[in-house]
């Protein structure tokens, strides 16, 4: 971590009376990533992992397919959607596998304390990787309660009201350095030569937790009011969970930076210019969150068909809030906000601008939560977890980019459509 990490989240107590139900099933269906079958400009959607040839020192068009044809309706973007999920599991995520061929969950609760089991198997290897949720006191509301998954618990005040489960996502993928490849519970599942990254094995298990929240109705979780979070590394994870698991409704990246929030060309854009920011050469020499295809491309970014604008825009039209940071160079604070600001354009091309906030101010330690941005993210909580009818236009930056300024034409160079 960052120097001067510090964390705070606000407690939450509940009582609740037990109960417990459980389910087992075999399934064979596709992954989140690649449902049914979706049509594009000439019929089918293609999504091809890679795009050979491609050579682009600004960020690419999300409104062109991979073939360079226009992404015009709402049906389009579906498709557009599906190959950049493509693109970004072919360049740097690796594979994300769909749900395990057996999933058997239980769910029993005690208190405030929901317990969820998950047992995933794979060809005869099984691997258990259990869930605690915590309970507010009171009634649920009608449909069940929202629900925060926090990957590591998470870093930001959570409102009464809300559930919350503790993810502990370095043991499904461990983080500690690059002798983490292949070690975590994922991998004792699908082998520890299987191609996802740590962040894309996490994605995984958030899904698995999710099939057991389908599968337990009396968990009495909200299943259209589900939010994950994280902070730093595990504002990257959170992020990348938010893009590719759909039936995430709130995505909160903290203070992701590189990796996250940021865009590869402008992070190396942003340290050419003087500032000692992280870049994709660095990042891949230091952790297992990419694959490990991705040191191939690192050092030719303008090969890339894809930067982090277009996983940011994967949300789209969910809800998405990124708090950034200032005080810490490190985290790209100019790459952030202009990643953020060109994946914007995917969210007023859906017509929901409003779902999609962020918010970089310094004076606070990385990881801390500063008060003064609470209003902001209750803001996002209210609409999209407790069902409230408020303003989500959440957009601000203190232009702190140590004296590099933003120049959006020469990173921006399509205007955005309107896709109904
Ligand atoms: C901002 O997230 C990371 C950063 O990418 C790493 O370079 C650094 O080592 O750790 C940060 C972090 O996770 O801090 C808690």
């Amino acid at each position: 971590c960052l120097p001067g990490t510090a964390s705070s989240s606000a407690p939450i107590t509940s009582s609740a009376t037990p109960t417990s139900s459980s389910s087992s099933i075999s399934v064979s269906s596709p992954s989140s990533t690649s449902s049914s079958p979706i049509t594009g400009p000439t019929g089918a959607c293609s999504t091809p992992a890679t795009v050979s040839g491609y050579s682009n020192a600004k960020l690419p068009n999300p409104f062109l397919f991979d073939d360079g044809t226009p992404v015009q309706t709402a049906a389009d973007w579906t498709c557009r959607r599906a190959q950049i999920a493509a693109l970004i599991q072919g360049y740097e995520a690796g594979t994300l596998p769909g749900p395990p061929t057996q999933l058997t969950t239980s769910f029993s609760k005690s208190g405030s304390t929901g317990t969820l089991s998950i047992t995933a198997g794979n060809g005869g290897t099984t691997i258990s990787l259990p869930q605690t949720i915590t309970y507010p006191s009171g009634t649920a509301p009608a449909g069940g309660w929202p629900l925060v998954i926090a990957y590591e618990g998470g870093s930001i005040p959570i409102p009464s009201g809300i559930a919350t489960l503790s993810y502990a996502n370095s043991n499904i993928a461990q983080q500690n350095d690059g002798t983490s490849r292949g070690v975590g519970l994922f991998y004792n599942l699908y082998g520890k030569t299987h191609s996802a990254s740590a962040m894309t094995a996490w994605v995984w298990g958030v899904s698995r937790i999710i099939d057991a929240l389908e599968a337990n109705p009396t968990a009495n979780i909200n299943l259209a009011k589900i939010a994950v979070t994280g902070c730093s590394r595990d504002g990257k994870g959170a992020l990348m969970a938010g893009a590719f698991e759909t039936r995430i409704a709130l995505t909160i990246p903290q203070e992701s930076g590189s990796g996250g929030d940021a865009c590869w060309r402008l992070s190396l854009f942003e340290q050419n210019s003087g500032s000692a920011v992280q870049t994709a050469t660095e990042i891949v020499t230091e952790n297992v969150w990419f694959s490990t295809n991705f040191p191939n491309y690192v050092n030719n970014l303008n090969s890339l068909p894809y930067d982090h604008h277009l996983l940011l825009a994967l949300v789209a039209p969910r809800g998405l809030i990124s708090f950034e940071n200032t005080d810490y160079v490190w985290l790209s604070p100019l790459s952030s906000y202009g990643c953020v600001t060109a994946a914007h354009t995917v969210f007023t091309a859906l017509g929901v601008p409003q779902n999609h906030g962020f918010e970089q101010i310094g004076g606070h330690a990385h990881c801390a939560w500063p008060s003064n941005l609470t209003s902001t993210l209750n803001a996002f909580f209210d609409k999209f977890l407790l069902g409230q009818s408020v303003s989500t236009n959440e957009w601000s930056t203190n232009n702190v980019f140590n004296g590099v300024p933003w120049m959006q034409s020469n990173w921006i160079d399509w205007t955005t459509p309107t896709l109904s």
